[in-house]
């Protein structure tokens, strides 16, 4: 029985396509496809390939049509959460199957991704299964518009996607079209409010969870499960009870009854995210329990529905003394879960930050990652610019989070999750930034493959956002997007220091901003030398978190790789780098040569306008604009302040102010 067609909802107004343009569906809206098959996401993969159909004039049919098809795309009977799905070209066919409802979702966006290759090259039968079972994008989206950090914390993309004047917006086109963009490059887990659980927010657990429910409902259609941010003291300011204390039966009881309502409300719930004991959120250490009661009496409630508890590791104390050398926030996530390991229930995931700190430009691999062994991890990244340059530096991040992800091993971290907290809103371009719609796509395909190339993902997100694209516009995108972490880098904190950003909203160069804050953020920088002695030997001890070899390489300033040399340790501006310069030289060197790479990128962005739809260009020329400003802010004050603290001239005589 044939369906009737049917034809998405109206894209929102005005929206950039972002990664799919309707040319990205030519291949296939042009062509004869066949779906077999049925179930919520095969009508999804139908919606869109009859959209497409109806732009191209191509035809898609349903089950038993005769042929011949150019595509088929079929439903084979197995596990039917499957994520997997299989690929061939032969006898002038491409064939894509799976069990899984989400599988063959993913198999049409392989198809969208190849483009006219995936109905011109002959190819083998291939399997295609992610390497992580969960791809997820956390929002630190309030409900209410928080006086201070606005309604997106960290947010440089405009307001929220999901809620409106204080409640979920009643019109979730723009929800649907995300999670559309989501799907295509494989994410398929969204918690949609900030882990900082307001007043308002707090409510969405149990009397506002139908507007959960509203927004899960369309996500589903694209396979993505809705995950909620809930605080740990729930029971007291939503139940009434007198604590929270995890091992409290009471507290139990109305965890578990609070948890039976959200399945009723969203059958597909995810789980929790929570916060706790970190920058002042309640959690269990107030009851004298460990993170691991807290963790697991939620993953207790959540177990009958087969949901999962994400509990975050950034836990440290944030009310530091400068003064306190032995105190060393870098230390504190290994300090409190290492005890903890393997004391963790089956369905509660740790959730580590990548670094030790909090997502500066250049930060060692967290060493908790490798050493809890038994315990389900999480990686968290930060796709959201907070200390990469707000969404109005381009700075693409893939490079940055393949090193993650490949550190240590040959197989790289052991993992089966991957997070990252969200860069988008509700700006036309979702980014604010229209190139950083890169990092999120990076992020999503690197969660399927963390081990793919960076920069094949990077040329995949050109060719299908920028479809037919000449030559020149392929290479120049690709050039102002490829190193510009790398660039963003040089001309901001030096050799793995971090935080020389203005203190509240971390935009811009301030040395000294975090220097004497109770944060635990220090560069301790004097006429003498900078950097923080991170050794076994004479410093805080944080070296030896690591397990062999990283141990040893990051313990003595002669092994430690240069970009992190001040991260470890603390050495003289005349110190001799790997690379032959000083410490001091190396600062200038990278400050001007940030610049320059700025001035060439604008140069280059220039150079493509005409190629690239004017919006767009105008929107990025205008970042880019601030970039260089902000580059030579960062570059002036760095390098006037080191040459103030060391009285060492630049070897080049350069303008230092
Ligand atoms: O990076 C810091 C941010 C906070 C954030 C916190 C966290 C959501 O400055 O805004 O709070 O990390 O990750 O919890």
């Amino acid at each position: 029985m044939p369906l009737p067609v049917p034809v998405l909802p109206e894209g929102p107004e005005g929206v950039d396509p972002a990664w799919l343009p309707d040319e990205a569906f030519r291949p296939i809206g042009s062509r004869r496809t066949l779906i077999r098959g049925w179930g919520p996401l095969a009508r999804t993969a139908h919606q869109n390939v009859a959209e497409a159909c109806a732009r191209f004039g191509g035809r898609v049919e349903r089950d038993a049509s005769p042929g011949p098809f150019d595509l088929v795309l079929e439903l084979t009977p197995g596990e039917d959460s499957s994520e997997a799905f299989t690929y061939e070209r032969g006898h002038g066919r491409t064939t894509v199957t799976s069990s899984g409802q989400r599988g063959l979702l993913y198999g049409l966006f392989h198809v969208v991704r190849l483009g006219e290759a995936a109905f011109r090259e002959e190819r083998p039968r291939e399997t295609h299964r992610p390497a992580l079972a969960l791809r997820m994008l956390d929002h630190w989206d309030n409900v209410a518009v928080h006086p201070v950090m606005g309604q997106v914390e960290r947010g440089y993309a405009g307001g929220s996607l999901f809620w409106e004047e204080g409640r979920a917006r009643w019109d979730l086109d723009r929800v649907l079209a995300y999670g559309r963009l989501l799907a295509a490059c494989g994410i398929n887990a969204v918690a949609v409010n900030n882990v900082n659980v307001h007043e308002t927010e707090a409510r969405l657990l149990t009397d506002r969870i139908d507007e959960v429910a509203d927004v899960a409902q369309v996500l589903r259609q694209y396979g993505i499960r809705t995950h909620l941010s809930v605080t740990f003291a729930a029971p007291m300011v939503l139940g009434g009870l007198a604590g929270a204390d995890p091992l409290d039966d009471r507290v139990r009881e109305w965890w578990a009854e609070t948890t039976a309502q959200v399945y009723q409300a969203v059958p597909d719930f995810g789980g929790y995210v929570v916060k706790a004991d970190s920058e002042g959120q309640p959690g269990p250490f107030t009851y004298g329990r460990s993170h691991a009661d807290g963790a697991n009496m939620l993953a207790a409630a959540l177990a009958p529905h087969v949901g999962t508890v994400h509990w975050r590791a950034f836990v440290y104390d944030h009310r530091q003394d400068w003064r306190d050398r032995t105190t060393d926030r870098a230390r504190a996530a290994y300090d409190h879960f290492l005890p903890l390991d393997g004391e963790f229930a089956p369905n509660a995931v740790l959730q580590v930050k990548h670094g030790p700190m909090d997502f500066q430009v250049r930060e060692p691999v967290s060493p908790l990652i490798s050493a809890m062994s038994h315990t389900r991890l999480a990686v968290e990244l930060q796709a959201t610019q907070e200390y990469t340059g707000q969404q109005q530096h381009v700075c693409w991040l893939g490079p940055m989070w393949s090193e993650v992800l490949r550190f240590g091993s040959e197989e790289g971290l052991p993992l089966e999750e991957l997070v990252a907290v969200s860069n988008v809103g509700d700006d036309p371009f979702w980014t604010g930034h229209p190139l950083a719609q890169a990092n999120l796509y990076t992020f999503g395909r690197l969660a399927w493959q963390p081990q793919a190339d960076p920069a094949g993902i990077l040329d995949e997100w050109i060719g299908l956002t920028f479809p037919s694209a000449p030559q020149r516009l392929i290479d120049g995108l690709h050039s102002v997007l490829d190193g510009s972490w790398r660039t963003y880098e040089k001309y901001t904190a030096p050799l793995g220091v971090g935080f020389m950003v203005q203190p509240g909203h971390h935009y811009g160069p301030s040395v000294d901003g975090y220097e004497y804050s109770p944060w635990g953020t220090y560069h301790f920088a004097d006429r003498d030398g900078i950097g923080v002695d991170r050794s076994v030997a004479s410093g805080t001890g944080y070296a030896g978190q690591y397990a062999k070899p990283w141990a040893e390489v990051y313990e003595s300033p002669e092994t430690c790789p240069d970009e992190l040399l001040l991260f470890f340790h603390h050495v003289p501006y005349g110190h001799v780098l790997k690379s032959g310069k000083t410490v001091i030289q190396h600062i200038y060197d990278t400050h001007f040569e940030g610049v320059a790479e700025v001035e060439e990128a604008v140069e280059v962005w220039a150079s493509l306008a005409g190629l690239v739809e004017p919006g767009r260009h105008a929107r990025v020329a205008e970042r880019y604009e601030e970039q260089l400003r902000s580059a030579r802010e960062w570059r002036d004050q760095i390098n006037s302040y080191f040459f103030r603290k060391s009285g060492v001239p630049d070897a080049q005589g350069r303008l230092i102010y």
